[in-house]
């Protein structure tokens, strides 16, 4: 692409006399103001581009880096508020053509507040794994519990999950494979002893069932097992979120576990979308920290700690880089 800048006494001059000078298929990319009017930046282009004109089109007025990251920001599923805000910080920070992007990356990059890691200490801590059904809170837990195990520490596993077919053999199987042992609890005694039982262990992995919203009964009994719990030893509860989630279910789950006091976020299924902007915005805004993405079903490699770069990537290019 040629860049050619064209002079004019005002904006619209200068676009008049670009449009004179290159046509209609011009690019307009930046334009700014001089003591001796207004220059405009074009580039030509093979594409078909509309000709802003200065009344009404807002690509003049945020110009093309600005549009590129708004457009960007649609085709995440970023919600209007959010757009507006990061366009005006941009606006703000007087941020166009190609320095527009990197300047958004940053103010994404910015909303992501970083949980820290699982403290493996001297007591054996307990990492409890809740949220709603189905958005990958076993195997987030193999994940974690497959990482522990390769950096030599010494894990226990134990599932509350002990109503619903299968909830046993699930976490059973990854027990077997990582060579753990493993505990079923169905109530909170049971989940007492079973953390009595695993002393040795550096950490505790906890799996619970999955409550819809309806569940109320259910998520405060799970509240007062894991707060009877962390009496005794030091405790991190996850709640675990898929980005394949709608934003209101979204909203939901988060309002349903808030009795459990999560303590930090695990990502979920950021594979399965090129929309993940409602939990990327949810986790910007709840009070919580981010402590994990994942991003497919391998147990040995699919579970990352969340960097900056990362949330801003997933922001403007819908996926991890
Ligand atoms: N693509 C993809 N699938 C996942 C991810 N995490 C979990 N899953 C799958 O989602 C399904 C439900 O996971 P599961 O751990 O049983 O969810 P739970 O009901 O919350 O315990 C399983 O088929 C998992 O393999 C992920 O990050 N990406
Ligand atoms: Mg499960």
């Amino acid at each position: 692409m040629h860049i050619h800048r064209v002079n004019g006494k005002s904006l619209r001059d200068a676009l008049e006399r670009a449009r004179a000078l290159h046509g209609e298929d011009a690019l307009v990319l930046s334009h700014e103001t001089t003591t001796f009017g207004v220059t405009v930046a074009i580039g030509d282009s093979p594409r078909k581009v509309e000709f802003p004109t200065v009344e009404r089109d807002v690509v003049v007025r945020q110009d093309p880096g600005r549009a590129d990251v708004a457009r960007r920001l649609a085709q995440c599923g970023a919600s209007e508020d959010f757009t507006r805000w990061l366009t005006s910080e941009l606006e703000a920070r007087d941020a166009r053509g190609i320095g527009a992007l990197d300047v958004a990356a940053e103010l994404c990059g910015d909303r992501l507040a970083i949980a820290p890691s699982p403290k493996v200490g001297q007591l054996p801590c307990v990492l409890a794994f809740v949220g709603p059904t189905g958005v990958g809170k076993t195997t987030t837990l193999a994940k974690l519990g497959s990482r522990l195990v390769r950096a030599g520490r010494r894990i226990a596993l134990v599932t509350t999950d002990a109503q619903r077919a299968g909830g046993i053999e699930h976490l059973g199987s990854h027990a077997k494979l990582l060579q753990a042992p493993f505990h079923v609890a169905r109530t909170g005694d049971e989940l007492a002893r079973a953390v009595e039982a695993s002393a040795n262990a550096d950490a505790i992995l906890v799996d619970t069932a999955g409550h819809s919203p309806r569940d109320r009964e259910l998520v405060e009994r799970l509240a007062a097992t894991l707060e009877s719990t962390e009496r005794r030893v030091p405790l991190t509860r996850y709640l675990v979120l898929s980005a394949t989630a709608s934003r209101a279910a979204l909203e939901t789950a988060a309002k349903t576990f808030q009795p459990l006091g999560p303590d930090a976020l695990a990502v979920t299924k950021l594979d399965e979308t090129r929309e993940p902007a409602a939990v990327l915005e949810l986790a910007a805004t709840l009070p919580l920290a981010v402590a994990f993405f994942c991003d497919g079903q391998d147990i040995a490699r699919d579970l990352h700690r969340p960097t900056r770069e990362q949330f801003a990537d997933l922001f403007l290019r819908g996926r991890l880089a």
